[in-house]
């Protein structure tokens, strides 16, 4: 017998049906983010990062173009299974003659044609939008939208609004909602002498934002954190802005499960928003100390995160994006690392005979829901995850695909 029909045996005992787990993992979409194969850097003109984001490291090979990003995406996206979107930034726009001439505050559908006949080409399930409020020089003392210059909150309202319609366009290429997640990196270094003011600021600039936009075919986010790099004192945007905000908006929260403090998780997040709010969306990362960045792995918080969606049958509410830059190794193989870590834990997590456990819970039995939480962590997982990879006709062996393309790509660059 083979070793996923053993499993699957196994998996029998505890009342879960394997090949339903994988055929729901299948068509669970991914949002794939662009900008882990060129350090975030963009297309339009950007030559570092800023506002609190940094990536560290060197390795070679880093997309400096539209050509090599896409060859790398295209690489990538091959050794990952499952659905997936992409997830593009507004500085990705491929100007061409117009670099240097058209701002952000300008841009239109027609910057981002070529990303549509990409993501088509590679039969994604659509594409997401982010506005770009970084890496430009209207950044102005680190703020945009919640700065005190009306200049400069004038120039992201416009980029802001500009976002919305084309992820109208993108929504309607692709026959769905186009997720749009608002994340500025407006703050401060040290302890400010007004904190109300930048969040009244704020809170004015995205009604301004969102005053009108296309509903059926865009979804809006908004992105908040604790801190960042070089604005450790204070982010105008942080938690409790923007869950009252949403919530009085109509629009919905996305976590990043970098942006709250260490000992904060936002598995535990999730079922509260959810008992709230129709969607939530999500940044899939992995913090490590001060940093929100680190590419994901399938580790346990990641599981507790799977765990959420799945057995509060949340599959069809929460949006799951990506988002991790590593520039000190492989950036395709960081990519495909991270994807493949929330595929398993949500894989891990339909595997798990959560009616079972809840039923333990509700009848105050925590001596047996101790033990079978326990007992379930060795089952024979792996198998069924090979047997997944195989129906998606990938395997583990990415490890050599990505060298043979890091040698005769990469390399050459
Ligand atoms: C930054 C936020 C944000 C960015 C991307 C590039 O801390 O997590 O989501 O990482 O928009
Ligand atoms: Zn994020």
């Amino acid at each position: 017998m083979t070793r996923f029909l053993e499993a699957k045996k196994i998996y029998e005992k505890i009342g879960v049906d394997c090949d339903k787990a994988i055929n729901t993992l299948k068509n669970i979409s991914i949002s794939v983010h662009c900008w882990q194969g060129d350090d975030v850097i963009g297309f339009d003109g950007s030559s570092a990062l800023s506002g609190g984001i940094q990536t560290t490291g060197n390795y070679f090979g880093k997309a400096r173009n539209k050509e090599e990003l896409f060859s790398d995406i295209r690489k990538a996206i091959s050794l990952m299974p499952g659905k997936k979107r992409l997830n593009l930034h507004a500085s990705y726009a491929i100007l061409g003659d117009d670099l240097g001439k058209v701002d952000r505050d300008k841009y239109t559908i027609k910057y981002f044609k070529e990303w549509i006949d990409f993501a088509k080409s590679l039969n994604l399930d659509g594409i997401d939008f982010n506005p770009t409020f970084f890496g430009h020089k209207m950044v102005k003392d680190g703020l945009t939208l919640s700065s005190p210059d009306d200049n400069v909150r004038e120039f992201w309202i416009e980029h802001g609004k500009r976002s919305l319609e084309i992820a109208a366009e993108l929504g309607k290429a692709f026959g769905k909602p186009c997720l749009v997640n608002i994340w500025i990196p407006d703050g401060f270094k040290d302890v400010p002498a007004d904190r109300l003011g930048p969040r009244l600021r704020l809170k004015d600039s995205l009604d301004k934002i969102l005053s009108n936009y296309d509903k059926k075919w865009v979804t809006v986010a908004v992105e908040s954190k604790v801190f960042g790099i070089g604005v450790e004192s204070y982010t105008v945007g942080n938690n409790e802005f923007y869950q009252n905000y949403a919530a009085t908006r109509g629009i919905c929260c996305l976590l990043d499960n970098g942006h709250y403090h260490p000992t904060e998780v936002v598995s535990d997040k999730i079922s509260s928003l959810l008992a709230f709010y129709d969607k939530v969306a999500l940044h899939v990362t992995r913090p490590v100390r001060w940093d929100s960045d680190h590419v994901v792995l399938f580790e346990d918080e990641i599981k507790e995160i799977a765990k959420e969606i799945v057995r509060n049958d949340a599959i069809n509410k929460v949006i799951i994006g990506l988002d991790y830059f590593d520039a000190s190794i492989n950036r395709l193989m960081a990519w495909v690392t991270g994807e493949r870590a929330i595929e398993k834990a949500l894989l891990y997590a339909l595997l798990l005979p959560n009616d079972f456990l809840k039923k333990l819970q509700n009848e105050g039995n925590f001596t047996e829901l101790m033990y079978y939480q326990e007992k379930v962590k060795l089952l024979p997982f792996e198998d069924v995850w090979q047997e997944y990879l195989t129906r998606e006709n990938q395997n583990d062996d990415y490890l050599d695909e990505i060298k043979a393309y890091e040698n005769d790509v990469l390399r050459k660059r």
